[in-house]
């Protein structure tokens, strides 16, 4: 009875109505990009932080993307170092590797523990972003042929030209807790 009624249904309505269906389906589905997208990657506010690999200090897991989107204040950008890096090498650091990006740019894919001719370990460098943001992204492949132990990072927000805010900041401050003292400190300042 019930296809009997649908075959009776006007050309237009039917079609209306799955038109309304595969609207209905893409917008799921852009809803679904959306919400995979703001879980796949951790966004850092703060002016300085840590972040490691899945499970540190043990041994990362196979198969693992995280995604770090650090962002500063405008004006200033982020140095990170690694206090531990090791992680599986491979040629190019296609298996597993951390990629550091800034301003669309790649500023370094690392991996392994030490540098070599043609992969790049942090050692003791610090990377400084180009601009305000920086991207920190971790992957490794499907497999492990030993444990590795991943990375421990510190980053901080570094002013370019902080002075004369940072120095108008503190005069404000000093001067709202004792009050006439700012122009003592700084004569000619008022
Ligand atoms: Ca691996």
């Amino acid at each position: 009875m019930q296809i009997h009624q649908k075959r009776f249904l006007p050309q237009g309505s039917e079609q209306s109505r799955l038109r309304q269906e595969s609207n209905r389906m893409r917008l799921l589905l852009l809803l679904a990009a959306l919400y995979g997208g703001v879980t796949g990657s951790i966004v850092l506010q703060k002016m300085y932080g840590r972040i490691t690999s899945p499970d540190f200090p043990n041994t990362y897991p196979n198969h693992k993307e995280r995604i770090w989107n650090i962002t500063v204040p405008k004006g200033y950008s982020i140095r990170i170092y690694f206090t531990h890096f090791n992680l599986e090498l491979s040629y190019l650091c296609e298996y597993d590797y951390v990629k550091l990006s800034s301003g669309g740019k790649t500023l370094a894919t690392l991996c392994g523990k030490d540098s070599t001719d043609t992969e790049e370990a942090p050692g003791n460098k610090t990377y400084l972003s180009t601009d305000n943001t920086l991207t920190v992204v971790f992957r490794s492949d499907y497999s492990n042929e030993k444990p590795f132990t991943g990375f421990e990072a510190f980053y901080a927000a570094e002013g370019k030209s902080p002075a004369p805010l940072v120095l108008g900041e503190t005069q404000l401050w000093w001067g709202w807790c004792f009050p006439g003292l700012s122009q003592t400190l700084t004569p000619g300042v008022r």
